[in-house]
């Protein structure tokens, strides 16, 4: 069997220092932590496009300082964050959200531009300081037209504060950030999606695990027929799989999470079972399985134990799931030491799931449940939200709606105008609660037309409020697509998944006993999915659709709580708009 990198022997030594720098750092920072507790943690970041070859061949991509994808946080449960983030950026502005952390009483720092904050000009600097108050796997991302999409991201994890333990154990860990790769430019697909008629971007050309993806070859060309080539590279190269050196008889935990743009994935590991453990930064009830689903915006940690030929070595691989693939696996290798040294795994990579096949994906959902002693929904809610997802157009443009409103965000950030009281900075009237008796989700909009609304929905501080997400058929019949929906600023509980219409009869079907809290839910085509959530963070705070092309074409709501009990918002959240205006006009 081939070696991967031609003349590249990792010595035996790294992957033991693994292990060994693992278990000092944890002495250290326990020896530390305990004397002084929590602690700001402060990074100076530049944003800026670069070359860089993601898939080994080069194109622009948005870095931070120089790395793709960006610097990962690593913080304590209790520590404050501190970002500087300068815009490098020339001719557009940028946030960063902080995708997983709940911002309590710093909605101002959530990153999401005309909603927390106005976007940072070209050559301006905006601090970021917030409380990472849950240990657990996050990540952050731009949230300002298709950033994401042109590679700002990077992972952010938070370790337990000193003295408490995970309810499991594991003797080291690798991070997966999983994301995928067009070679057309964030801003011409930005332009395509917003043309008419409408240009589809298509299909991503690579998936790429912690930036790392080959388009113009294949590790396991010798296992497929077709013409791709066996990748010649020798590991330093950009687009060079990052190999997890593992040691036998191990358990290792790795911590994944998806911030792709439009892919939904399936991961896989040759020979081994992984036991899910968290997701989103919640501990779940622990289940073992051969491969598992993971959406735009979702993290979970696995637990997988090195238990197996220690003189082989082993797929890691990435499939997409929901749209029939025209983007080959992602790949890297487990490579037990010694003995295996960079031979390339002898068996194929795993198989992935059938695309279409959503049965396997509800079955994995369905399975993810509250670690028991997780805090448990109130048993009644206030207020119930019905959101019907539907694909609209509006004067000929393809949008996504949410009761018939795609959301155009307004240029003064909800934020400052929501706590001044401005009049004219959005539409003031609420929007829908729920959609016509007689629409039928199961097939084409008979009037597809729909408006565009920048309307808020108002919510009771500390109500309870249960969501239910209802897919729908897109404009094409027999079409329904697979939506990650993301809340800001909150967890919530994941009552349940349903198909075709909610109804009176799924109501008593709702898991009320031990739901797992998340921030981010699948709708599955034709389906539901019921949420619950206390609005008890003051702010204003975007739920939508974490496919970036469905976010850019209105597949995204806005609510907001308490803004009135918010003290002082700082002014460089604030000043552009309208309320940029206002602060021009009153000095003090
Ligand atoms: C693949 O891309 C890399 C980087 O651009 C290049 O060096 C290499 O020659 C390409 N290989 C093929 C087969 O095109
Ligand atoms: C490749 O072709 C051979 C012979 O036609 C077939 O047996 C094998 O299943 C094919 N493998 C894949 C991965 O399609
Ligand atoms: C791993 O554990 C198995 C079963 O306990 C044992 O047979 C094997 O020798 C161990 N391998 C190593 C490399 O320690
Ligand atoms: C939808 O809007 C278009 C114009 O944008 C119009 O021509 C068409 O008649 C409308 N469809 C319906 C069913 O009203
Ligand atoms: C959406 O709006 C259009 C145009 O106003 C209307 O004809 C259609 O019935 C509405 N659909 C729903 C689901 O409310
Ligand atoms: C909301 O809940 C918080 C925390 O429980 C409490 O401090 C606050 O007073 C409550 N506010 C309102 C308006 O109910
Ligand atoms: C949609 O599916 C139905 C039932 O399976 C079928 O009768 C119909 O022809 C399909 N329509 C299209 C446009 O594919
Ligand atoms: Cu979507």
């Amino acid at each position: 069997m081939g070696s991967l990198y031609g003349s590249l022997v990792v010595p035996r030594s790294r992957s033991c220092g693994r292990v060994f720098v693992v278990v000092v750092f944890c002495c250290l920072s326990f020896l530390i932590g305990s004397s002084l507790g929590s602690k700001a943690r402060h990074f100076k970041w530049e944003a800026e496009y670069m070359f860089w070859s993601p898939d080994c061949i080069e194109h622009v991509v948005m870095g931070i300082n120089g790395q793709f994808p960006g610097p990962t946080i690593r913080a304590t449960a209790g520590d404050t964050i501190v970002v500087e983030l300068t815009n490098k950026l020339h001719t557009e502005g940028v946030v960063i959200h902080w995708h997983g952390i709940r911002q309590f009483g710093t909605p101002w720092a959530d990153g999401t531009a005309s909603i927390s904050q106005c976007v940072i000009n070209p050559g301006e600097t905006f601090v970021y300081r917030f409380k990472v108050d849950k240990a657990g796997t996050y990540f952050y991302h731009g949230h300002y037209g298709m950033q994401r999409s042109a590679g700002l991201y990077g992972s952010l994890i938070v370790d337990l504060a000193e003295g408490e333990k995970e309810p499991f154990h594991y003797d080291g860990e690798f991070n997966l950030l999983l994301s995928d790769w067009w070679h057309q430019g964030a801003h011409e697909q930005e332009v395509a999606l917003s043309s008419n008629p409408f240009r589809w971007i298509g299909e991503p050309q690579a998936l790429l695990i912690n930036g790392k993806g080959q388009y113009n070859c294949s590790l396991a060309a010798h296992f497929s027929n077709s013409s791709s080539i066996l990748c010649k590279l020798r590991g330093n190269e950009q687009c060079a799989p990052q190999i997890m050196h593992v040691l036998p008889n191990k358990t290792y935990r790795l911590r994944v999470t998806s911030t792709t743009a439009l892919a939904s994935l399936n991961l896989a590991i040759g020979n081994h079972k992984m036991v899910v453990v968290e997701a989103d930064g919640n501990y779940v009830q622990p289940f073992a399985v051969n491969d598992m689903d993971i959406y735009s915006g979702e993290s979970y940690s696995v637990l997988i134990t090195t238990d197996q030929d220690p003189s082989m070595n082993y797929w890691v691989s990435i499939s997409v799931r929901g749209r029939l693939p025209k983007t080959p696996q992602g790949l890297t290798i487990l490579n037990y030491h010694p003995t295996s040294g960079s031979k390339l795994p002898t068996l194929p990579p795993p198989v992935s799931p059938l695309w279409n096949d959503y049965a396997h994906s509800k079955s994995f959902s369905n399975k993810i449940l509250a670690l028991m002693g997780s805090a448990k929904p109130p048993t009644n809610y206030h207020r119930r939200i019905t959101l019907l997802n539907t694909q609209n157009k509006i004067n000929g443009f393809t949008k996504w709606s949410i009761n018939n409103i795609s959301l155009a965000l307004p240029a003064t950030p909800y934020l400052g105008s929501i706590k001044y009281g401005l009049k004219n900075a959005f539409d003031h009237q609420s929007p829908p609660e729920n959609f016509p008796e007689y629409y039928d989700v199961m097939k084409p909009p008979v009037n597809p037309n729909s408006t565009q609304g920048s309307g808020v929905y108002m919510l009771g501080l500390n109500s309870t409020v249960d969501v239910i997400l209802q897919n729908a058929n897109a404009l094409d019949a027999n079409v329904s697509e697979i939506h990650p929906w993301h809340l800001h600023g909150h967890d919530f509980w994941v009552l349940g998944y349903g198909e075709g219409r909610f109804s009176k009869k799924d109501e008593k079907k709702l898991n009320l006993k031990n739901p797992p809290l998340r921030n981010t839910a699948v709708i599955f085509p034709y389906g539901w999915t019921a949420l619950r959530f206390v609005a008890d963070n003051p702010g204003v705070w975007a739920f939508h659709c974490h496919i970036e092309p469905h976010l850019h074409m209105g597949m995204g709501v806005v609510f907001a709580e308490g803004v009135q009990y918010l003290k002082k918002i700082p002014r460089d959240a604030l000043a552009c708009g309208l309320t940029g205006k206002l602060f021009m006009n009153n000095k003090n």
